[in-house]
């Protein structure tokens, strides 16, 4: 039986903002200030993402999405073969056995999963999808879409934070193909990226694969112009996170008071972007009881984007209890694609 939920004033945080409360106290009274990148995503920060991933200077989408159009079919044929040579099982029998299925960390709403399951379903027919990812929406988008444009992918959606939850994948008679792509890992400092891998890899079998596609180190000018685009899409992106905060947390940030500042960290390897304080100010947080001292020229770090080398994927992938197989590449060596097996 279900009780009425309890009378809460208008002025109440709503349970879904409770989250967002304790990362943003957390964030913005310690010494350094920072917020975390999940924060980007509401409504709008996901609608900029997408513009974002259609810039000039945004190469890794398109980067990645190229890589894939290339390379699918041998991607679905290393896979199965990855599978032969750890069980000597063969290809998928007629009732289905052995079929190799596709599960996908933060799918997202699965724009270029589509060309990696349509080379799946060439090679074998029906084809089983497990996105997994913590929005809804996208899913059910994602879902949508492909229930559309490849009928014979049978999707077993799942909502869930692989980074904060133990995964939780159904067995499965043949192979599995993990991907981790669009460059998601590098949000992550080495640890969490490790310990996401590890919670993976305990989902899987001898013979598994995971895709991960992750951006790579290269010239500080055009890591940084993806990251400060001439539009300043990626500005008002950055600029969004206040914006949330103002209208969910009732903050009281003033966005022309704060620039957006995005600079290559070469001895971490890794984007960082900022929100930097033109002005000595008070922010006021009243939901949250706060008010944010900033001195003038201070900032809020509000995300890191890893990039990686070769040999730094090898070593995280071997760390999260992976070998690599296959590495695929763009011809201006600006992405990577890397096939690796447990
Ligand atoms: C979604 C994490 C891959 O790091 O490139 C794009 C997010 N931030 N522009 C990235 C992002 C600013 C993006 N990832």
């Amino acid at each position: 039986t279900f009780s009425a939920p309890p009378e809460t004033p208008a002025t109440a945080l709503a349970p879904a903002n409770s989250a967002i409360a304790a990362a943003v106290r957390e964030g913005l009274t310690a010494p350094r200030k920072s917020l975390p990148a999940w924060l980007f995503y509401d409504a709008e920060g996901s609608r900029l993402f997408e513009q974002i991933t259609l810039l000039p200077e945004y190469y890794l989408t398109r980067t990645e999405r190229a890589i894939f159009q290339a390379e699918a079919d041998r991607i679905i044929a290393a896979a199965f073969q990855s599978w032969h040579q750890a069980t000597g099982d063969g290809q998928p029998t007629p009732d289905g056995a052995g079929r190799l299925r596709l599960l996908e960390l933060g799918a997202g709403t699965a724009t270029k999963t589509g060309i990696l399951l349509a080379a799946a379903v060439r090679a074998q027919g029906e084809t089983e999808y497990l996105p997994i990812d913590v929005s809804e929406s996208a899913i059910a988008e994602a879902c949508l879409t492909l229930t559309e444009t490849l009928p014979q992918v049978n999707l077993q959606p799942q909502v869930a934070n692989y980074v904060t939850d133990d995964l939780a994948i159904a067995l499965h008679d043949g192979p599995t193909l993990a991907l981790y792509i669009g460059s998601s890992i590098g949000n992550f400092g080495h640890d969490e990226a490790v310990a996401i891998l590890r919670n993976l890899r305990a989902q899987l079998r001898p013979g598994d694969t995971l895709l991960l596609g992750t951006d790579l180190v290269k010239d500080t000018a055009i890591l940084e112009a993806a990251y400060c685009d001439a539009d300043r899409v990626t500005e008002a992106f950055n600029l969004n996170m206040l914006r949330r905060l103002n209208r969910e947390l009732g903050a009281g940030f003033d966005l022309s008071t704060f620039r957006h500042v995005a600079r290559y960290n070469r001895e971490a390897s890794r984007i960082e972007m900022h929100l930097r304080s033109t002005r000595t100010q008070q922010v006021s947080i009243p939901s949250l009881n706060l008010s944010i001292p900033f001195q003038a020229g201070e900032s809020i770090h509000t995300e890191n984007s890893y990039k990686f080398t070769p040999d730094s994927i090898r070593h995280l992938l071997r760390e999260g209890g992976f070998a690599v197989t296959h590495t695929y590449t763009d011809p201006q060596n600006y992405f990577a694609v890397t096939l690796a097996t447990v």
